[in-house]
């Protein structure tokens, strides 16, 4: 290294990649060091080279690189100690506070069992590679049926129908964006949110390649979202009720006998049975799409070579979630748009999650939820039973509470009546980065590395991505010497707690998690790339940007999960709820009832980085969108605070007036609110808004136990 005079920084350019969403962009970031041999990222730019994201970046990139210098961050392990003037937190060193955490846990357990010890997983557990390699294992070594995590308030019912249709809870056909021609979106808005269960980097990009080659999008959605703007076609539809429309096509599809199923596809009568009372008429009622469009739509999508249906979000958070993920599969199937370039594929990853059985292949209901009843999924329970399983007395009964990088206060149906019963808890511990709405209720928060800060292979997204590639990214900056990473954190937690528990795991299997948990998730993952032999370990340093493995490539009936290499569309779970759709009404809303709809911005992350001057700032987006004439028959002018009321809360936030939103709805981002919860973030607390979260309703459920956050009804009046 050639002499540097004192005052000139070093400056190279290293390869990162962001998770803060499913698009998981490759990242080129500047990299400064200063003479005390301290490190800056000052710029931030997409990696042009990257085989997936090809360069692409959004803002909320740039807010990787703030969250390393933001003073609001946990550096190190902190105890809550209550005060007269309000709770003050203490630093600790890490023995101290994962011995404190691993007492308060195992203390629950001895004390009243297993089950009373309740984990939250959060969102980007799914975005680490040491949360996937050691965070399952710890929560797996804990045995307790009050599992829950961020799975039941988004993609449940799409895991849920990929189990029962393909046998695998994560063997979803990803859209085949860069190749289809007709691209029919309902409920998902991936301008803002750059997909879901379909990793798209730079979708705005890709969906200019699609309209450039002749090819069309249709949105189906009750606003006319960021997405809807760019569509060929936009349709409103009534919210929660996208089921019908989506049945009615199908008995177009059947009923005009444009259905071509694959040989492998089972149960096609029972369907045409099933669905022959589901007609456009029905759906334009209870939907407000007329019906010729509805029967035009089902066509086009049988007729059109290269065409896919896409559903996410509006369609899995509402009652009737499972039903729309079931048709959306059903559709694709029947118009022969499944394992077909231009259609929907499974990916072949380099690390088969799925084929090689790495990730379960999932179950329904093996038990239920202590108060509720409510059906375990793989597992978890659902996260809307929380806070009743914590404040309901009995066998059972939640003591303690571990969050792992969640909020939700935040993010979960009556997130103000799980506040409220945190409190109640003996015990509660969170790894985390921040003091949030959530975790300001701990009694130790344990915080871990940064995204910049660890290395990184996406074991989920490449399952999921509309291109098969591989991609490892060492950490880009060197954590500092107090860090610890979220899985030296998960092992060391695993190991203390297994000490104390008066009945702790077989001993021979206590010794393997342990021995497996002290190998770094590098370490792991070059195990799992070696055996699944399309790349190396080795070959993925070589080449950081990440290497090629080619578009998705058909694999059915080879490479379905189910037992007999076949797909049954007659599931009962499902058929069962048709009938109970039968006999619905519609939305239950009396005559002054709006439905109460989600949004996500682009520069929004779920319910954290709004302490980031640079994602926050601009005009302010936390507003009630409601339509002109809604505002006008209850005498509510444009701009002013009115009080929006659904059964379990209230809340009181500006509203905004637009056509944007179909007459009878209104709509609210979730993740803000933060001043109401006293986040300990700076910026954050003052940034207005409400949390749509203490609207939602925890009743409010689909079949799988997933959340209806969507369609929720509400009044509104003045404030
Ligand atoms: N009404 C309504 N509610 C919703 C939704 C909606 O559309 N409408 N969306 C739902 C969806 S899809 C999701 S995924 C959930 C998300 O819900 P959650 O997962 O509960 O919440 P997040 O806002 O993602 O919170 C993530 C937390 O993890 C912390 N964190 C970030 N990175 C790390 C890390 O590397 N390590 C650790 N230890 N912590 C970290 C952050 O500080 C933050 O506190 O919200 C759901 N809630
Ligand atoms: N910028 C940004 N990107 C993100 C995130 C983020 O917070 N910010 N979060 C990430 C996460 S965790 C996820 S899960 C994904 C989600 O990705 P998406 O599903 O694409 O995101 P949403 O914005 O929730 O889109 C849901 C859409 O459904 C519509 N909708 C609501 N109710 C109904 C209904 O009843 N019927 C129909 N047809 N539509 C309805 C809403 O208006 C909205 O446009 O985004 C990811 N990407
Ligand atoms: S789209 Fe934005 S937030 Fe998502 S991975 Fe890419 S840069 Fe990160
Ligand atoms: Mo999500």
């Amino acid at each position: 290294m050639p002499a540097m005079a004192a005052s000139s920084p070093v400056r190279e350019t290293r390869i990162g990649v962001c998770n803060l969403c499913e698009a998981i962009c490759g990242l080129a970031l500047t990299v400064e060091r200063a003479s005390d041999g301290s490190e800056r990222v000052t710029e931030v730019r997409g990696h042009d080279a990257d085989p997936l994201s090809r360069g692409h970046v959004c803002p909320k990139a740039f807010a990787l690189a703030d969250v390393l210098e933001d003073p609001d961050r946990l550096r190190h392990p902190v105890r809550r100690v209550p005060g007269p003037d309000g709770d003050r937190w203490e630093r600790l060193g890490w023995d101290e506070a994962l011995d404190l955490v691993a007492r308060g846990l195992a203390d629950a357990v001895n004390r009243h069992g297993r089950d009373a010890l309740a984990l939250y997983l959060g969102n980007p557990n799914v975005h680490s590679l040491g949360a996937m390699t050691h965070g399952t294992a710890l929560a797996g070594s804990f045995r307790t049926r009050n599992k829950f995590s961020a799975t039941s308030v988004d993609q449940l019912p799409q895991q849920l129908v990929a189990r029962l249709l393909y046998g695998h809870q994560l063997l979803l056909p990803v859209p085949d964006l860069d190749r289809t021609d007709l691209f029919v979106v309902v409920g998902a808005n991936p301008m803002a949110s750059n997909g879901s269960l379909m990793t798209a980097p730079d979708f705005p990009g890709r969906l200019r390649d699609l309209q450039s080659r002749g090819g069309r999008m249709v949105v189906l959605d009750p606003r006319r979202t960021e997405t809807a703007r760019r569509a060929d076609e936009h349709h409103f539809v009534r919210p929660g009720t996208d089921a019908y429309l989506l049945l009615a096509m199908l008995h177009v599809v059947l009923d005009e006998g444009l259905a071509t199923p694959p040989p492998w596809v089972d149960g096609v009568t029972e369907v045409a049975d099933a669905v022959a009372e589901f007609t456009p008429a029905l759906a334009a009622e209870r939907t407000g799409v007329d019906a010729e469009v509805v029967v035009r739509l089902a066509r086009e999508l049988a007729t059109t070579p290269r065409a896919v249906l896409y559903g996410r979000m509006g369609v899995s958070t509402q009652e009737f979630g499972t039903v729309c993920a079931w048709a959306v599969q059903t559709l694709n199937l029947l118009t022969g748009h499944v394992d077909v370039p231009g259609g929907a594929l499974v990916t072949s990853p380099a690390v088969d999650v799925v084929g090689r059985g790495i990730v379960g292949r999932g179950h329904h209901g093996l038990w239920h939820s202590r108060v509720r009843g409510l059906p375990e999924f793989s597992g978890e329970l659902p996260v809307a039973a929380l806070a009743e399983e914590i404040r309901t007395p009995g066998d059972g009964q939640v003591r303690a509470l571990l969050t792992v990088a969640g909020n939700p206060v935040s993010s979960t149906p009556d997130g103000a009546g799980l506040a409220a019963v945190l409190p109640d808890l003996d015990f509660m511990a969170s790894v985390d980065l921040y003091v949030n709405e959530t975790t300001r209720h701990a009694d130790v928060i344990l915080p871990t590395t940064t995204a910049l800060e660890r290395d990184h292979y996406d074991l989920v997204f490449h399952a999921l991505a509309v291109r098969n590639t591989a991609r490892f990214t060492p950490a880009v900056l060197r954590p500092g010497p107090e860090a610890r990473h979220d899985w030296q954190v998960f092992a060391a937690l695993h190991d203390r707690v297994q000490r104390l528990l008066d009945d702790p795991r077989p001993r021979r299997r206590r010794w393997a998690t342990s021995a497996r948990l002290r190998l770094s998730p590098t370490r792991l993952l070059a195990v799992l790339l070696a055996t699944g032999r399309r790349t190396t370990l080795r070959r993925l340093r070589r080449t950081p940007g990440g290497v090629d493995l080619g578009p998705l490539a058909p694999s059915f009936p080879g490479g379905l999960q189910t037992r007999d290499h076949r797909v049954d569309l007659a599931q009962p779970l499902v058929l069962d709820e048709l009938a109970r759709l039968r006999t619905a009404s519609g939305p239950r809303t009396t005559r002054d009832e709006l439905l109460l709809i989600g949004r996500r911005h682009q520069r929004d992350n779920n319910s954290w980085l709004h302490n980031t001057p640079r994602l926050t700032r601009g005009r302010p987006r936390h507003h009630l969108l409601a339509h002109p004439e809604d505002l006008a028959a209850r005498g509510i002018a444009d701009g002013t605070q009115v009080r929006v009321t659904s059964r379990v809360g209230s809340v009181v936030v500006e509203v905004a007036a637009t056509e944007d939103v179909m007459p009878g709805v209104v709509s609210l981002p979730h993740g803000y609110g933060h001043a109401a919860q006293g986040a300990g973030l700076t910026h954050a607390t003052t940034l207005p808004g409400v949390s749509v979260n203490d609207l939602t309703d925890p009743e409010l459920l689909d079949v799988s136990g997933n959340a209806a956050l969507n369609g929720v009804p509400v009044r509104i009046s003045p404030a």
